[in-house]
Order: C-alpha cells, then structure tokens, then sequence
C-alpha cells in the first residue's frame, strides 16, 4: 500500500529547488491545493444532477512569490525537462501546446476577464502528488493551486465559489474540455473528513461528515496510459446535451437530472436513438441513485451505500460505457473481495482510478488478491492507496 504524503518533507525540499532555480526564497509564500475523489454521482454534474466528492489529502504544493517586472518564470518538478517555462504577462492568454502551463495562463486570463487585476509577473514553482491521468483531478487541482496563489499574491480576495466557477471556466474555455464543476467545488470547499453533496443545478451544497466505522476507502489507480480522455468526455457530453433537446420537445425541463427514473422511461422514446437513450439513462438513474446513496450514508448505512457503488458502476459501464477493461477487472474483482461493500470507477472513466470500500482488516489481502487478478488480465500493475480526506484549496502557514 503506498503511503500518503509526507507534507513537510515536500516543503523542504521545494523551499532548496525554489532558491536553486530562482535564486533565494526570500518573500515566498505556500500553497496546497488537493485532489479529490468522487464516491457517487458520475458524469451527472454537467446534467444538472447531484455529486458527492471529497478532497483527498494528495495533491498539488506551490511555492511563489510576485516580481517586480511582468515576467512570470514557472517551474514544475513533474515536469523537470521544460525546465523553467518563462513568458510575459501579455502572452497569458494564448494557449500554447498541451503544457501544463496552459492552466496557469488559463487562469489569468479567467480572473483577468472577470475584472480582477494582475499587473505584474511571479514565479511559481510546484510539485504534485496526484498521478497524472489517474481520475483524482490533477488539472482541478493544479486550477485552484493557481487560482490560490494569484488570490494571495495579488490580494484579489475572489469569492471562493468564483474562483471554482473560474477554475471550470479555465477547463471548459482555455483548455477545451466541457467538464462540469465537480472537481473544482471539490477541491474549493473541501474539509478534513467530510464529503460534499452538491446539487450541480442550483450549487447548493451540504457537507457530510465521513464516519466509515471500521472501513477504509481504498483508491485503486489502474495506471493506464493517457488515452483520448478528453475527446471522448466531451462526445459523452454532446450526447447527453443531444438526448436533452429531443426529451425538450415535450417536457419542459433544462438538465437531464431534473427527471425521476419513471418519467424517463416513460418518455426516452422521445430519443430515439438507442445510444443516446442509454447515455442519458445513466445520468437520470445516477442522479436518483446518487440521492438515495448520500440518505443510506448519512444514516450509517455503509451496506445499502455500497450496493449503490456497485449499481453506478454497473451503469457506468453498461449505459455510459466509460469504463474499460482495466476499470472493470479492479471494481469487479473487488466487489468480490471478503470485507468489501462497494467498488466503482471515479472521475470521468476510460482509465483513471477506482474506489472500495473495504473493512479496515481485510485491506492487505484485498490489495493483494485484486492487484494480482489486475496484472494477470491487464498486464500491468495497478497501485493503491487508502484515502485521507482532506481540507481545500489553500494558503499554507509556513514560518
Ligand atoms: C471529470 C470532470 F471534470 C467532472 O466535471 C465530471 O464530469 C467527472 O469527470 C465525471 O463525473 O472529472
């Protein structure tokens, strides 16, 4: 089991490459901004459904301090090969290639836009934990670790559901991935040991307090390569939107979500095409399951909570098709796994991680028996990890 983070070794050691790279650290300041995780509520978030994520305590750390030209130097020890990406402050709103510093500008010119003022450069260095590609959000992360160290260094004081708002705008406009706000909210708001159940349509939200009795969340990262991701989310999101418009020609609603599972059936003829019926399916049943998965919860229900994991993967993988063979080998195998209540794929799919919940004893073995099961099918090993949940997007007090 790969342990979690040891946040104050990160520190250290981005304190000694931050003066090695830009000389000293005089006038720094420290950022964290986390991963999440999502236990139920998938792809309904740009229908206008419910989620139910939590901030993980993996995530991204920025050391950064302003300039006095209008330079800004960027560093990223994940990507020590770019070495240190250097442009001027009028350049950051072209988009340029697929590098991560995409985001950083993406950033700027959102908050920029939106009316706050960024009048000089800054350097930032940063370093992050979450694997890439792995479904836990890096990019969210790596949106609001930004948009938290422009807030600081240029005292914009941006609202905090703004700067989520802005982060999913960075994704949808400058980037060019129509994701909802799922993992932005998440990482926004998140608390130590609580999830969030954010009603997607109207923003409002709830936090949960996390008890799991005697059960861990266990991650389970399939490591599969980067693949087509963000092409093939935003044809999953064109669907939707298409199944929508044909369901509008008689009912009068603006999301998906907004529907029960009966009216949906009564009224999916309305789609038409098979394809889109199951695509829009998956977001109205999920939506309901996602409801009833947040009651069972909160009422200590870990057992009818898990069936509910296991019922969304299911639909993910029949209706939405987003899983693979390597999502389904991992939910699968430990759905069946002794002193295992749920599994399902987290985030968008098509790779990526997914979650279990699993009774604290039993989670060696679980590692074991799933991990071997995976690189038999897969041909590769997958890693894991017990979730810690954790607070938001931040500022970090560092003497
Ligand atoms: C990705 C997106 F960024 C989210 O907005 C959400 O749609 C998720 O996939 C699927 O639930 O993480």
């Amino acid at each position: 089991m790969t342990n979690i983070v040891n946040h104050s070794t990160i520190l250290s050691a981005l304190t000694e490459k931050f003066s090695t790279i830009f000389g000293d650290v005089k006038d720094v300041a420290y950022f964290f901004s986390p991963g999440r995780i999502n236990l139920i509520g998938e792809h309904t978030d740009y229908n206008g459904g419910y989620v139910f994520p939590a901030s993980i305590t993996i995530g991204t750390t920025g050391i950064a301090r302003l300039r006095k030209d209008m330079t800004i130097k960027l560093f990223s020890e994940n990507f020590p090969d770019l070495g240190v990406i250097t442009f001027d402050l009028s350049q950051a709103n072209q988009k340029v290639g697929d590098g991560w510093e995409n985001y950083v500008k993406g950033m700027i010119t959102m908050l920029t836009k939106a009316g706050y003022e960024i009048d000089h450069g800054f350097e930032l260095l940063i370093h992050g934990e979450i694997p890439t590609a792995s479904g836990l959000s890096s990019s969210a992360s790596l949106e609001l670790l930004v948009g938290v160290v422009l807030d600081d260094l240029f005292k914009l004081a941006v609202p905090r559901l703004e700067l989520v708002q802005l982060g999913q705008k960075t994704e949808n406009e400058f980037i060019g991935v129509n994701s909802g706000i799922l993992d932005q909210f998440a990482i926004g708001f998140g608390q130590v040991n609580h999830a969030i159940l954010l009603d997607c349509n109207t923003l409002k939200y709830e936090m949960v307090p996390v008890e799991l009795q005697d059960y861990d969340i266990v991650i389970m990262n399939t490591n599969k390569p980067r693949a087509l991701t963000e092409s093939k989310y935003n044809e999953r999101f064109e669907q939707t939107q298409k199944a929508l418009k044909r369901l509008q020609t008689k009912l009068k609603i603006t999301a998906l979500c907004e529907l029960s599972n009966d009216t949906f059936d009564e009224n999916s003829h309305l789609i038409a095409d098979p394809l889109l019926i199951k695509r829009a399916r998956h977001a109205v049943y999920e939506n309901n399951r996602t409801k009833i998965a947040q009651k069972a919860f909160v009422a200590g229900d870990l057992v009818a909570f898990g069936k509910l994991l296991n019922a969304s993967h299911a639909s993910l993988k029949n209706d939405y098709e987003v899983t693979g063979i390597e999502l389904d080998t991992l939910a699968n195998t430990a759905q069946k796994q002794p002193g295992v209540l749920g599994a399902r794929m987290t985030g968008a799919g098509f790779g990526g991680c997914a979650i279990a919940l699993v009774a604290h004893d039993k989670v060696a073995d679980f590692e074991k028996i799933v991990g071997e099961t995976y690189e038999k099918t897969v041909g590769y090993k997958a890693s894991f990890y017990v979730a810690q949940l954790g607070a938001g997007a931040r500022k970090l007090d560092v003497e």
